[in-house]
């Protein structure tokens, strides 16, 4: 049995993982992530009971229950640099014996489910609205530094977006997309009668995304290039910094992973929600009635 190093897997003096700060037994099998610690409370508060609640910089957790089901809630940040840390370290919480360092025998697949926030890029994707991503396209490097299985299928998407952006900025722009399908099977449980759409995550908010404000941007028309790309009747629906990073290392590490993201903005009409708050608070509850239903 192979050992895995210590700074290869760092793990904190009460025996917890380095950045998560949690223990094996901390964790439930569902998994809740959130970009924003303070969202961490607001889905929370509908558990009925609260065993844990822990932390360290962004990475917040609490795990409960809610009608006899236990569930935990964990805070990413932002951003797949982070997605990287909280996946791995959430798969070495059950797969590895953090004792002996070596992995189970036995491999456990989580549930990795994101409530996060995003952008529509096609005018009919509607502000306020909950869609669900069947799969991701990653514009940030993360899933390039990982051996994953991509279907033929995954592969013939990730090359027809790269020739679109690669013409249209250059080989030597920096922008790799890598593209994974949410888990097939909570993608059937849990998706059905919301939107559906393929979602970009970028590895920024502003010229990443196509936005300009003051430092000059070198991704125009971003946003219309998006937009308009279709392959095999799918479209891109909406922009976000983390999906990609999930269904990628969800894929890697044998998870299955599912993103809903309460659209906020459309960059397509130039709406904001006038009342994000309450519309994540109310997206909260749905997901979690869905969730529920595992
Ligand atoms: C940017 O404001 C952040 O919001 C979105 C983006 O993915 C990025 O993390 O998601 P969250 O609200 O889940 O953080």
């Amino acid at each position: 049995m192979n050992s895995i190093s210590p700074t290869d897997l760092i793990l904190n003096e009460d025996g917890s993982v380095y950045h998560l700060n949690l223990l094996p037994q901390d964790v439930a099998d569902t998994i809740i992530t959130v970009g924003d610690p303070d969202r961490v409370p607001a889905v929370s508060r509908h558990f009925d009971t609260i065993e844990l609640k822990k932390g360290k910089r962004e990475f917040i957790t609490h795990t409960g229950t809610m009608r006899g089901k236990r569930l935990t809630v964990v805070s990413t940040g932002i951003g797949t640099d982070n997605i990287d840390i909280v996946l791995n370290e959430l798969d070495a919480l059950v797969n590895i014996d953090l004792n002996t360092r070596s992995v189970k025998p036995s491999l456990q697949s989580l549930n990795i489910i994101r409530i996060g926030t995003s952008g529509g890029v096609q005018p009919e994707v509607e502000v306020d609205s909950i869609l669900v991503s069947s799969a991701a396209f990653g514009l940030d490097p993360l899933m390039h530094y990982y051996k994953y299985d991509a279907t033929e299928e995954e592969s013939k998407f990730r090359y027809a977006l790269a020739d679109i952006l690669h013409a249209a900025y250059g080989d030597d722009h920096g922008i790799h997309p890598y593209y994974v399908s949410a888990g097939q099977s909570l993608l059937q449980k849990l998706g059905g009668g919301l939107t559906q759409g393929i979602t970009i995550t970028a590895p920024g908010f502003y010229a990443p995304q196509g936005r300009q404000v003051r430092a000059e941007a070198n991704t125009a028309g971003f946003v219309d290039r998006v937009q308009s790309f279709e392959h095999q009747g799918h479209r891109i629906t909406n922009l976000e910094m983390e999906t990609a990073g999930i269904y990628g290392m969800a894929r890697a590490l044998g998870h299955q992973a599912l993103s809903f993201n309460v659209i906020l903005a459309n960059r397509a009409t130039n709406v904001f929600s006038n009342r994000p708050g309450e519309i994540m608070d109310n997206a909260i509850i749905s997901i979690l009635e869905r969730i529920l239903t595992l």
